[in-house]
Parts: structure tokens; C-alpha cells; sequence
């Protein structure tokens, strides 16, 4: 079986984005590869956490990716810091890394804008990221649309390490959730729906509960046409909404207009609130049960233990070629 190597950052509550985007397709590819989900606290703290806040999102985090259906008996789960050699490794790819590269990444530069003051790790960022991807062999990364850089920045990367000292590193290629993989905001469908939003209208958490999701879905912004049409440029608010409709159930965007042809944005919203309440509420019940469970300590145990062995042995391998050691 191929390998496959995802993570989320704990550094927030994931929304139906992340979910869409990237979380739920961990689950449907975990049959057909051999697959590893990280949660990466370490990329967390590019921007500030509160210590002990970070500390309890981590583990919900890992909760909520065995709610969702991640299976510990076909899955590696494990927690990011608990395997060294993912931020040992990430020192060997800065110094073969361009700075110019760093500063072209777009992510850095809109979380560069909304922070007071910037820390170096927030460009360093991707760097660990490509040292997530490389540590476990991973052919290919499930993520969302707004990765597709870093993606290439890991491909690159591996290219001119394999050109300079061999066939060491495995090439990652990326896979892209098909429609609606880039989840836009609820207050504003310009920018992309994210977990750490100050603004906690323009997402919708997956442990949001009924009344909150009911909420901010009835008071996300839409337009002045008042009628339903799949139209991304004249009504992105409304696209953005009619594409998490077709996400969460199985009907397409064409479906969605035909159904709603002539009903206005009220009940659309109505029943897309009770759609997503639908999908989240099970996971909602299973996830309270695992945070409480010593069961979810020991998978992520069993996991780290599997993580630092296959992690190890390409560190070593990257340590070997490049000539660090005596
Ligand atoms: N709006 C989105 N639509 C679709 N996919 C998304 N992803 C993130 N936002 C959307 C995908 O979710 C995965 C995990 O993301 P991450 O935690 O590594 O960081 P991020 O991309 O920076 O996500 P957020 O929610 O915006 O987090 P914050 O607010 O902390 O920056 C990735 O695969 C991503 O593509």
C-alpha cells in the first residue's frame, strides 16, 4: 500500500472547512493506503496560544479525528511533538531552503497581515511541514485547496535534495478534495473559512452546538438577488453555501439550485442548518465519550511509538546523506 501522511493544527476548534476539506477524506482514504494523521501542535504555536488552551486542543483534536471514523487499527494517530524528529528535521530543511522561497508562501503573508508582531517561525513554517510529509515516506497528502503551495514547496524541496545527494526522500503528490475544497467564510466569502477566525460568526465549529450552528447559518451573509443560482462570481456567499449543501449530503450544486428554485435564502438556510447538525451530532456523541476515555491516551501512545520508528529511520537517512554525525 501506498503511504499517506496528513495533519491539523490544533489551533482551534476544526471547522465543517477543515472537515470538508481535509478531515473526512482521511477516513475514506484510510482503506486503500497506509495512512498517518498527526496532530501538529508544534506548527500551533507559529501564532500565540494560551499554554494550557493549546494543551486541551491538542487532545481534542486527536479525539475528534477518531470521531470522525479514523481507525486506530488501520491508522497511525499520533501527536506531533511526541516525535522529535519532525522538528530536528525541519532544521535540515531550512538550511537547504531558499529565504525568498519562505517569503513567497501566500499563507505567510495574509498571517503575517493579521498579527501584531511576527515571529520567525511563522515563515519557517513550511519547512516543518515538509519535514512531516518527507519523515513518512508519503506519497501522497491529502489537504485542502489552500495548501496546494506549501505542496509544491515540498516538491521542490525533495527534487533538489534527491539532485544533491541521491535517491533519498520520497516526492509527495497532493490530493485534492474534488468540489468545494476551499470552504469560505460565513461573514465573508472572500476569505476562507479558518478555525482561528476572531470573528466566530464566519465558521461553524465541529462542536458547535444546534442552536450555534442554527444560528450562523441564518445569519451568514448572502446578497440583495435573493434568488439561488451556482454562480461564483455575481453570488459567492450563496455558492459558498450551496457547496458545503452538496459536501454534506449527495446531492450536486445543480440539485440544490432545481430545489430551491424560487424559495428565497430562508428555508435553503433552514434545512442546510439541519444538514450539517445532522452530520456533526454524531460525531458530537462519540467524541465526548473518547475525551474522557484513558483509551484515547493509549492510541496516541501506541502511535508515537509506530511514528518515531518510521520517522527515525529517514532522519537518519537525511542526517547520513548530508554528512551530519562523525
Ligand atoms: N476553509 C477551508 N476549506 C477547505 N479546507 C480547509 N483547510 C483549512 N481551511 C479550509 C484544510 O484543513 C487542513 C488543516 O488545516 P490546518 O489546521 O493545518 O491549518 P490551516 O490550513 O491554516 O487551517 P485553518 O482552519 O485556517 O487554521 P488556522 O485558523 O489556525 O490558520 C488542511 O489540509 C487545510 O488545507
Amino acid at each position: 500500500k501506498a503511504r499517506i501522511f496528513s495533519g491539523v493544527q490544533p489551533s482551534g476548534t476544526p471547522t465543517i472547512g477543515n472537515y470538508i476539506g481535509a478531515m473526512r477524506g482521511f477516513v475514506q482514504l484510510q482503506d486503500e493506503y497506509d495512512a498517518t494523521y498527526c496532530v501538529v501542535n508544534q506548527h500551533a504555536i507559529t501564532v500565540p496560544q494560551e499554554p494550557k488552551r493549546l494543551k486541551e486542543m491538542t487532545r481534542e483534536l486527536a479525539a475528534l479525528y477518531l470521531a470522525i471514523g479514523i481507525d486506530p487499527n488501520k491508522s497511525t494517530i499520533f501527536v506531533q511533538s511526541d516525535v522529535p524528529a519532525h522538528t530536528q528535521s525541519a532544521w535540515l530543511i531550512l538550511c537547504h531552503t531558499g529565504l525568498g522561497e519562505l517569503e513567497r508562501m501566500t499563507q505567510y503573508k495574509d498571517k503575517a497581515q493579521k498579527q501584531e508582531a511576527v515571529n520567525a517561525g511563522l515563515l519557517a513554517y513550511p519547512a516543518l511541514m515538509v519535514g512531516d510529509i518527507i519523515l513518512h515516506d508519503a506519497a501522497y497528502v491529502p489537504v485542502g485547496d489552500d495548501q496546494r503551495q506549501h505542496i509544491e514547496l515540498t516538491r521542490n524541496f525533495v527534487d533538489r535534495f534527491n539532485n544533491r545527494y541521491g535517491d533519498v526522500l520520497v516526492k509527495p503528490e497532493g490530493i485534492y478534495p474534488k468540489a468545494g475544497a476551499r470552504v469560505m467564510s460565513l461573514q465573508d466569502p472572500m476569505s476562507k473559512m479558518s478555525k482561528s477566525d476572531a470573528n466566530e460568526r464566519g465558521f461553524v465549529s465541529m462542536l458547535d452546538t444546534p442552536n450555534q450552528i442554527t444560528k450562523k447559518i441564518k445569519s451568514a451573509v448572502t446578497d440583495s438577488i435573493g434568488e439561488i443560482n451556482y454562480d461564483k462570481e455575481a453570488q459567492p456567499a450563496i455558492a459558498n453555501l450551496i457547496e458545503i449543501y452538496a459536501n454534506l449530503s449527495d446531492k450536486s450544486t445543480d440539485d440544490i439550485v432545481q430545489a430551491y428554485a424560487g424559495k428565497g435564502y430562508g428555508p435553503f438556510k433552514t434545512d442546510l442548518a439541519e444538514l450539517v447538525v445532522s452530520v456533526l451530532e454524531p460525531i458530537q456523541t462519540r467524541y465526548e465519550k473518547l475525551l474522557s476515555s484513558s483509551e484515547l491516551d493509549d492510541i496516541l501512545h501506541d502511535g508515537a511509538i509506530k511514528a518515531n520508528e518510521q520517522a527515525n529511520q529517514v532522519l537518519a537517512r537525511m542526517n547520513k546523506a548530508i554528512g551530519i554525525g562523525y
